[in-house]
């Protein structure tokens, strides 16, 4: 379903958004559950329920009360929902992953972000191999808008090439899960918006560096990610979203042989936070 042209553009970019390759009645469901959600959360003034690694399941950014919730993360909903499954497991999405690391492709686990009109939740520039280090390369995030993405409620942000780069997510003995402020001032003047419509889906490489500003505008941006590896490629570390699903096939085959790419890689620890917004610093809601 690339045409050569989009595979080239991922290959020397490190990213590719294909439009509208899913359905709208597929999405429709994905809102419709994420309400459900978000006026769930009103009851709870912390975090809450549980994942396989005893985290918790909703992340709730400080100030978040039952009159305005402030439901920022979601941890692998495909947990909790067959809808979340059936958009990353059957159909286009994982068609495209499979045609850029494939044949054989692995589930590896999928979050959803969410800004909502008046909250402060943004990503600070990071690469996502360093938080989930695999054996190889070939391992994508897919990028999937629920709502309309642009500038103005906090688009995310890539940075063209960057896959071909490393840098640290560390400072000093502390990972912080995001690049210096130096860096990042000079990462966001080579960054591209990537601006898409529900239907559209963002492909990126594991090492593009990426972040997004906080929602300015009084429309929704509500983002489900999900990162897929080649069935070859194996974690050097335990996801840090653990999925009761992590490691299932969604494309071909598994492989019991590990493909090894020469290089060294900079381990992540095991951190406290329920989610990478506590790990980059953003404050979260308290009680619960
Ligand atoms: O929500 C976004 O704009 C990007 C999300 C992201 O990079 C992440 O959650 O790792």
């Amino acid at each position: 379903m690339l045409t050569p042209a989009e595979r080239r553009q991922f290959d020397e970019q490190g990213y590719v958004v294909l439009r509208q390759i899913v359905a709208a009645e597929r999405l429709a469901a994905l809102r419709r559950q994420i309400e459900i959600w978000i006026e769930e959360s009103r009851g709870h003034a912390g975090n809450y329920g549980e994942t396989p690694d005893g985290k918790a399941r909703f992340d709730l950014e400080v100030g978040h009360s039952a009159a305005q919730p402030k439901l920022r993360r979601v941890a692998n909903p495909a947990d909790v929902s067959e809808d979340f499954q059936g958009v990353l497991w059957d159909g286009p999405v994982p068609d495209a992953v499979a045609e850029l690391i494939g044949p054989d492709v692995k589930f590896h686990h999928c979050k959803l972000n969410i800004k909502l009109p008046g909250m402060g939740a943004r990503v600070d520039y990071h690469q996502d191999h360093p938080y989930d280090p695999h054996s190889n390369d070939d391992v994508v995030t897919s990028l999937i808008p629920l709502d309309t993405m642009n500038e103005e409620n906090g688009c995310l942000r890539v940075v063209p090439g960057s896959h071909k780069e490393r840098y640290s997510l560390y400072r000093g003995d502390r990972f912080v899960g995001k690049v210096s402020d130096e860096e990042a001032a000079q990462l966001e003047r080579r960054s591209r918006p990537i601006e898409a419509q529900a239907g559209d889906v963002c492909f990126m490489h594991t090492w593009t560096m990426h972040g997004s500003p906080a929602n300015r505008s009084a429309a929704p941006r509500r983002l489900l990610i999900c990162d897929y590896t080649a069935a070859d490629a194996f974690w050097l570390t335990p996801p840090m979203v653990p999925s009761i699903h992590s490691g299932r096939i969604v494309r071909g085959r598994p492989s019991r042989v590990a493909r090894l790419k020469a290089s060294t890689i900079e381990l992540p620890p095991r951190y406290e936070d329920d989610s990478f917004f506590g790990v980059q610093g953003q404050e979260t809601a308290q009680g619960g």
